[in-house]
């Protein structure tokens, strides 16, 4: 096919970027890519292992302390932010159609949020960089006698920023982590996931174009357990900002604890959705239906639990297998396309051994049996009615377009379903008696509670997890500040 025809093609880099150049040595063997639709290989990335971390690092540390980038005022580092966000929108449709080929998803969530959303957080956070201010503070120490002080806090920089992303939103995540921490004026050397680096490596290029000097955001390929965790334990890391696995983000908190370093944990979920019998149903079945099976249920937040209240249980269920079994399957570049594949075979096998689960352990199959596109990583929405609260399916994060679904019939009760739970990432509330909205979203224990939506983020937002579900905070003024040291500064004057 010619380059007009598939522009995602010409996109591919199978080099990382360091220092500004691209680097394409292998620390080992080289990473197969896959285009989950079909299976087939489209690249092969280098394993930065140590040597490309180091590497990496050292270029970061360099362009925080030794380059212009640290003597940058705060409007400069903004306007780059708005450069790179133009940029991004320039090539929307290159990077749309390259992370529809990389990740699978459909194409227009791959514009709408992939780029479009990548630009938006940009400038948001572009915003933040001449906003950033520390305090005059009082002290009423005045000791020895006749000496006063003058006391105040400067907002800094951590210093460089370990960022490690997933596979789910491969160029907005990188984003997420990259724009916060550049408002702040820190340094980055992100690792997307290895199934999933091509948006992140034409994003660094992106930012070159748009002006940001050498090492200030270098993107390195590789594996998690190898280059993941060498970025990890490297000491000269000051931070890592990590979106994964509770289970991985266990082992990097305990390595970053071991060396002081600063950490945001983005991770798991199981995020209830809740749904009242005061309800505009067909709302909310249509809200339950797409708070699972979005980007095929790969989403932290995907409302994997539904609750439905006893008198609209049947036909909440009922009406969200419905629509699961009429969802058309198929690559994400074709329109008709409601549900794209899984991101690789390895992540099918596991969504697929949970529904078997499901099966052995009794639940109600009302939606998820039926034909298959041949090849590509796909798996059918598949609904589970009257799921006993100790399942595994109730209680693990499947990742994928799975629901479980159990009726309720009090207030109290919901709220307990909806905090049986290890999760506390998002939640979801239907209903129109403000009273019982009150009530719910002050009970739920999760991060973001939303009322008669599901998934709705803003980069306006904070965003994160309570209880096994993370640390920390992005987006809105909380992710800025994630980013930052506090200093206190302390001068003493004689009094008189
Ligand atoms: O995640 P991992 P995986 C959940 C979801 C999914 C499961 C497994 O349930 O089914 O995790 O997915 C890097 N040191 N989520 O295996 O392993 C890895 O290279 C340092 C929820 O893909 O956590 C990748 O860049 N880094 C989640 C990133 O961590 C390591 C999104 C995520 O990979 C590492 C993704 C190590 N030892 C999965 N091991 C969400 N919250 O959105 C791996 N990595």
């Amino acid at each position: 096919m010619g380059q007009d025809v598939q522009p995602e093609r010409n996109a591919i880099r199978e080099h990382m970027i360091i220092d500004g150049k691209p680097v394409s040595e292998s620390q080992g063997p080289t990473i197969p890519v896959y285009d989950p639709a079909t299976g087939q290989v489209i690249a092969h990335q280098p394993e930065a292992g140590t040597q490309g971390v180091d590497l990496a690092v050292r270029a970061a540390r360099q362009a925080l302390e030794q380059g212009e980038w640290g003597k940058m005022l705060p409007a400069q580092r903004e306007r780059l932010l708005l450069r790179l966000a133009d940029l991004v929108e320039a090539n929307a449709d290159e990077l749309a159609r390259l992370e529809t080929l990389n990740n699978g998803k459909l194409l227009f969530f791959s514009y709408g949020l992939e780029v479009a959303a990548s630009a938006q957080w940009l400038r948001y956070m572009a915003g933040w960089a001449t906003k950033i201010s520390g305090e005059l503070l009082s002290p009423s120490i005045a000791f020895p006698p006749g000496i006063n002080y003058h006391a105040y806090t400067r907002q800094e920089p951590v210093g460089v920023v370990g960022a490690i992303v997933p596979w789910n939103f491969p160029l907005l995540m990188a984003v997420w982590k990259i724009a916060p921490a550049i408002a702040a004026g820190c340094t980055v050397v992100l690792k997307p996931a290895e199934e999933t680096p091509l948006t992140a490596i034409r994003l660094a290029e992106l930012a070159l174009e748009a002006g940001f000097p050498a090492g200030v955001i270098n993107v390195i390929t590789g594996r998690g357990e190898s280059t993941g965790a060498a970025l990890t334990a490297h000491p000269d890391v000051n931070k890592i900002s990590f979106t994964g696995s509770t289970e991985v983000g266990k082992l990097i908190g305990h390595q970053a604890i071991n060396d002081m370093k600063r950490m945001s944990l983005e991770l798991g979920g199981k995020s209830p959705v809740v749904i009242m019998d005061d309800c505009d149903v067909d709302m909310a079945i249509q809200g339950a239906a797409n708070a699972i099976f979005f980007n095929q249920g790969q989403v932290c937040t995907a409302g994997s639990r539904l609750f439905v209240q006893k008198g609209i249980y049947e036909r909440v269920v009922q009406g969200v297998a419905d629509l699961a079994s009429s969802m058309t399957l198929g690559s994400g570049f074709e329109q008709s396309t409601q549900i794209a594949p899984l991101i690789s075979a390895r992540h099918q096998q596991r969504v697929q051994n949970y529904i078997e689960a499901g099966r052995q352990q009794g639940g109600r199959m009302l939606a998820g049996e039926g034909a298959r596109p041949e090849q590509g990583y796909f798996v059918r929405p598949t609904v589970f009615a009257d799921v006993a609260p100790d399942a595994r399916i109730m209680r693990e994060e499947i990742f994928g377009p799975v629901v479980v679904a159990t009726p309720f019939d009090t207030e109290a009760q919901a709220l307990a379903l909806a905090n049986d739970t290890d999760f506390g990432l998002g939640a979801s509330v239907w209903s129109q008696d403000l009273a019982r909205v009150q009530r719910l979203t002050a009970g739920i224990k999760a991060g973001t509670v939303w009322v008669n939506t599901h998934n709705m983020l803003d980069p306006s937002m904070p965003f994160g997890g309570y209880k096994q579900s993370g640390l920390g905070r992005e987006h809105g003024r909380a992710a800025v500040e994630a980013y930052l040291e506090t200093k206190s500064v302390c001068m003493a004057y004689p009094a008189a």
